[in-house]
């Protein structure tokens, strides 16, 4: 079977493609597993500058697979199609808990803390755990007929991945319930006029303007893009003093690194800079 996870290099982009389009690209343990792995082979790859996630066929990602036996519930009698009121054939309650200790929140958590910037490439429909994911990413491009799904309510869970913080702080408290009580389709189109993604473009045009984002980043200061992206989450839960006070750490350390001489030197001698520090 092909790997689940397709990993590529253009230039100083590293690019991951979820690769299981017959079932949308649904995680599983092992893709999950490939994934982290992935993410951090990129972080300890010092020519690697910006990481572009993708999605192989129709779909992103249609979030959890719901078929992989480390989810599927069991039942008390062999054959038993659904669950019953009858305490007797209830399903064996699978540990999720469990699955979100040793996948998810692990897979969240090195996402968000990157060393280089990521780019998200939505060429479909994006759905629960894998909207989630996707949302996790710095720049959200998605093609037109893209959508996401926070699915979670419509199976008796709460969004994961990240899905509640990333929620509220992307779209407002009114739009988050929204989209997660009701669990309905909100296309790209609207996803970018919510603020919930960067960009809405041509499906044709999806993945050259997702690797020119991604080119662009990758000739950009890289620590500075990262402290940046650290400093906007932390702004949220700062009051303004504090938020100037780390604003000010942050840049009375860039200010001695490489990437700001040689920014400021290549703009007074005009020519273009070279940025290395990661
Ligand atoms: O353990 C836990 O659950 C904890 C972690 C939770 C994180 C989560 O992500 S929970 C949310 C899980 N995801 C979903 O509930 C979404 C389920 N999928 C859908 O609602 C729909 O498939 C989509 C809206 C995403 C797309 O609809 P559509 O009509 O374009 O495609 P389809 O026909 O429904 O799906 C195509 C195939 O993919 C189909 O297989 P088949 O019939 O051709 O053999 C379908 O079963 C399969 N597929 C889609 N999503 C999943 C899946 N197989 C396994 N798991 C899936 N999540």
């Amino acid at each position: 079977e092909d790997s689940p996870l397709l990993i590529s290099t253009e230039g100083a982009v590293r690019v991951l493609t979820l690769n299981r389009p017959q079932a949308l690209n649904a995680f599983t343990t092992g893709l999950l597993g490939q994934l982290r792995v992935a993410l951090d082979e990129a972080a300890h790859d010092g020519a690697v500058r910006a990481v572009l996630i993708t999605g192989a066929g129709r779909a992103f990602c249609a979030g959890q697979d719901l078929s992989d036996p480390h989810i599927k519930p069991e039942f008390d009698e062999p054959g038993d199609p659904a669950p019953s009121a009858d305490v007797h054939k209830k399903p064996k309650a699978k540990d999720i808990g469990n699955l979100l200790d040793h996948y998810y929140i692990p897979l969240a958590l090195r996402l968000r803390s990157m060393p280089v910037p990521t780019v998200c490439a939505v060429n479909g429909v994006a759905a629960g755990a894998g909207a989630n994911f996707a949302l996790g990413c710095d720049l959200v491009l998605a093609g037109q007929s893209a959508s996401f799904i926070q699915a979670f309510s419509k199976i008796g869970l709460v969004p994961d991945c990240g899905g509640t913080w990333l929620l509220t702080r992307l779209v407002g408290r009114a739009r988050a319930l929204q989209l997660a009580l009701l669990g309905d389709k909100l296309p790209a189109a609207e996803a970018q006029a919510w603020g919930l993604i960067a960009r809405c473009v041509a499906d044709a045009e999806l993945q050259s303007e997702a690797m020119a984002t991604a080119q662009k980043l990758a000739r950009m200061p890289t620590r500075a893009l990262v402290q940046t992206r650290e400093a906007l989450d932390a702004a949220m839960d700062l009051e303004f003093e504090d938020a100037l006070r780390l604003e000010a750490r942050l840049q009375s350390q860039l200010g001695y690194a490489h990437d700001y001489l040689e920014g400021a030197a290549a703009f007074l001698t005009k020519r273009p800079p070279t940025f290395k520090d990661r």
